[in-house]
């Protein structure tokens, strides 16, 4: 039978009501990707067998439709008319969509100039209404925590425990991806880490072995990694721009029980990673996507995880067109030339 979503699909592991109407654009069943180009790149003859959970490939473009599909079904089942979150752009368009199919209004808060393209005009074309403010993320967090104990809206960021119960989902389908297996290690992008928490809730429930889990931070915004709230984040992998994660609690739990690691990296080491993955496996995410990949590559030049013979996953949270700038930005210009063979003939001599 046809893949119906992630809440048809793992029903039985989610605490749902029998009596819900699903809301559901057929998320998950997102590809694992053999990388073994990348794989020899990071680690060197070491027989290192590296998989990419191409999360991008989730309706909307993200990871995030796996907790919103959850949270959008449950606020139904609720009699939500309105929801609201606070976003750096994922969370927004997830809302967005699925709200859309449900019928509901959707406020989303967004840090103003903060947002990629792709985020904004996906978020604009399913009709929410985006409120641009003047400030971070975790202030805009600050406000629909506040607005929603005074108007009847309901929260959709990952504070929303649907969330997490939709999101840990994806755990289930790395390990039946994995002939039943869970990896030796889970790499993944941290931001309000919500992602960690849920990815660690799944992996316990599913009870097909445990990761130890890798979590990587943008150096400019990696309060975690720093034990430090970062009053001002910036990094240009604009997803995980996050000063204050508000699973933050939860993130140290799943590190600490899974004997795991969490890192910062820089924008640099973000972006070598992010063209590794499109240039060497044909695979192309958003800057904070990559984040997972270039904590691993960090781990193992330093000795800290010792590849030899492991299964790592890194998962890639969103989708390249997602950021469109940020690629065109790090690419040469496209060369022109005129609309002859003679051109196209001298140019492939100047390119011997
Ligand atoms: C591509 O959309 O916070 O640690 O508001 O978009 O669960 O926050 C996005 C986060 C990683 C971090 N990769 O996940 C939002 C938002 C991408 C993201 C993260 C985000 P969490």
């Amino acid at each position: 039978m046809s893949w119906q979503g992630i809440i048809h699909t793992y029903r039985q592991y989610l605490p749902f009501d029998e009596t819900v109407r699903v809301i559901t654009l057929n998320e998950g069943n997102t590809p694992l990707i053999r990388a073994d180009r990348l794989a020899e790149t990071i680690a060197p003859k070491a027989g290192l067998k590296l998989y990419l959970k191409y999360e991008g490939l989730n309706p909307t473009g993200s990871f995030k439709d796996r907790g919103m599909t959850a949270a959008i079904t449950q606020a139904v089942h609720e009699g939500a008319k309105t929801v609201i979150c606070a976003s750096t752009g994922n969370t927004a368009a997830s809302a967005a969509a699925y709200a859309a199919r449900a019928g509901l209004r959707c406020l989303v808060l967004v840090p103003e100039g903060k947002i990629a393209l792709g985020k904004l005009a996906a978020s604009l074309a399913y009709g929410a209404e985006v409120i641009s403010i003047n400030g971070s993320f975790d202030e805009g967090l600050d406000m629909v925590r506040d607005i929603v104990t005074r108007q009847p809206i309901v929260l959709v960021n990952s504070i929303n425990p649907w969330r997490l119960e939709g999101q840990k989902t994806g755990s289930f389908e790395i390990c039946d991806q994995l002939d039943g297996r869970a990896p030796d290690w889970h790499c993944l992008p941290v931001g309000n880490a919500g992602n960690i928490t849920a990815y660690w809730l799944g992996y316990q429930q599913y009870g097909k072995g445990l990761p130890r889990i890798l979590g990587g931070q943008a150096a400019g915004a990696a309060p975690i990694v720093t034990g430090q709230i970062v009053p001002k984040p910036e990094t240009i992998a604009t997803a995980i721009r996050i000063g204050n994660p508000a699973r933050w609690r939860q993130a140290l739990q799943a590190l600490d029980e899974s004997g795991g690691i969490i890192t910062a990296v820089t924008d640099a080491d973000i972006l070598a990673s992010w063209s590794l993955l499109a240039k060497l496996e044909g695979v192309f995410v958003e800057p904070a996507s990559a984040t997972g990949l270039a904590a691993l590559k960090q781990q193992i030049e330093q000795g800290a995880i010792d590849p030899v013979g492991k299964t790592a996953v890194c998962v890639l949270t969103g989708h390249g067109l997602k950021d469109p700038g940020t690629a065109v930005d790090q690419a040469q210009p496209p060369q022109t030339i005129p609309a002859n063979i003679d051109a196209l003939e001298a140019y492939l001599q100047q390119r011997v």
